[in-house]
């Protein structure tokens, strides 16, 4: 009997060892297991490694100039450009019902020239007035922000019209040239003295129209739509008067003819003929001499007063077509050539 005993607790003993060891067996292959799945082979750089993800496409940021509406003053040396668009400048943000904000730069060096001119002008009599501003040097920008659209007014050195590919200006003229084919509107300003009263050749020597005419023909020869104001500046003499303003529009349509034909021929262009009155006490006296010789000779007015009319036109018809509203109505004294679509809308 207690044989029998004895073997059951050995067969129990040793059944117990078996599954000791068999546990023991288990559990490490276990561990084994999971230190070898913590081991997992570390990834080995790729040879071609994806390449990293592209970014989604940013907005294009604002190109610095080509977002901006392009208005240019072009004309021959001393027409009075300058003068006009720091008077412009002045009665424009006095009367446009366009809230219109000049960059920092562009509001103190448009003020200063005015103030220039306001002090100049007040000297005692003169004949052959002194150049009030001193000549542009080649293509200047002036930064304006309307209904939160850019503008730039680019004044030109009257010098640019004549300047030839060899004359060592390549930059001057590059850059006058594309503010001549990105120009919205151009306002090109004409000596109204020189353009009545002068020889063909005087007149032609002042303004130059077959240069203008040939410059807007190689830089604007597309479709593109195009207004031309013709703002004419030292007619203090004849804008006084409606026949005097006749015979200023006459002389005009004359003189230059052929920048008038460029523009009917395509109906996307238009041109606006607009006298002004600038410093309105320097008028036109007489003509002298002859040939090469041959000069106007202007005289500063005591009992006449610096003073503006239609100054503001140009600027308020160049915004008004950049921004696409109707130009209607044009003033009595001025004149629309070519297609009235252009400016109606
Ligand atoms: N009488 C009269 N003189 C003017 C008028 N506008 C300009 N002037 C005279 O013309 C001069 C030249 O004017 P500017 O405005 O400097 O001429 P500009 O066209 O800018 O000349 P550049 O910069 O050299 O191309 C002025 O100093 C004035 O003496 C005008 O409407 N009437
Ligand atoms: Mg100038």
């Amino acid at each position: 009997m207690e044989s029998i005993f004895g073997i059951i607790v050995f067969f129990i003993i040793i059944i117990g060892a078996v599954w000791a060891v068999w546990f023991l067996v288990f559990k490490v292959s276990e561990t084994i297991g999971e230190t070898q799945t913590s081991l997992e082979p570390v990834p080995q750089p790729q040879t071609n490694p994806a390449p990293p993800p592209i970014p989604a496409p940013r907005k294009a940021e604002k190109q610095d100039k080509s977002d901006k509406t392009v208005i240019m003053l072009m004309g021959q040396e001393a027409v009075g450009k300058t003068t006009l668009l720091a008077l412009m400048y002045k009665e424009f943000t006095r009367n446009s019902y366009f809230p219109f904000v000049a960059s920092n730069d562009t509001g103190i060096d448009l003020e200063e020239a005015y103030q220039k001119l306001c002090t100049i002008i007040e000297k005692p009599n003169f004949t052959e007035p002194p150049r009030l501003l001193p000549g542009t040097a080649s293509v200047r920008e002036y930064n304006f922000n309307i209904e939160n659209r850019e503008f730039v007014v680019c004044d030109t050195a009257g010098g640019l019209l004549m300047t030839k590919e060899s004359d060592g200006r390549a930059k001057d003229l590059e850059d006058f040239n594309k503010a001549i084919s990105k120009s919205s509107v151009i306002i090109n300003v004409i000596d109204g003295a020189a353009m009545l009263e002068g020889s063909d050749f005087l007149a032609d020597r002042v303004n130059s129209p077959t240069r203008v005419k040939d410059l807007l023909m190689r830089n604007k020869a597309g479709d593109e739509r195009c207004l031309i104001l013709f703002v004419i500046t030292k007619c203090e003499a004849w804008i006084k008067t409606e026949a005097g303003i006749e015979r200023l529009k006459k002389a005009f349509e004359h003189r230059h003819k052929a920048i008038l034909n460029w523009i009917e021929q395509n109906p996307n262009r238009a041109g606006i003929f607009i006298p002004v009155k600038t410093l309105g006490c320097v008028e036109f006296s007489f003509k002298e001499g002859d040939g090469n010789k041959e000069k106007l000779v202007f005289h500063k007015k005591t009992n006449l007063k610096f003073s503006q009319e239609n100054v503001d036109k140009p600027m308020q018809y160049a915004v008004k077509f950049c921004m696409r509203r109707s130009l209607l109505p044009i003033e009595n004294q001025f004149k629309f050539y070519g297609n009235s679509f252009m400016i109606q809308f």
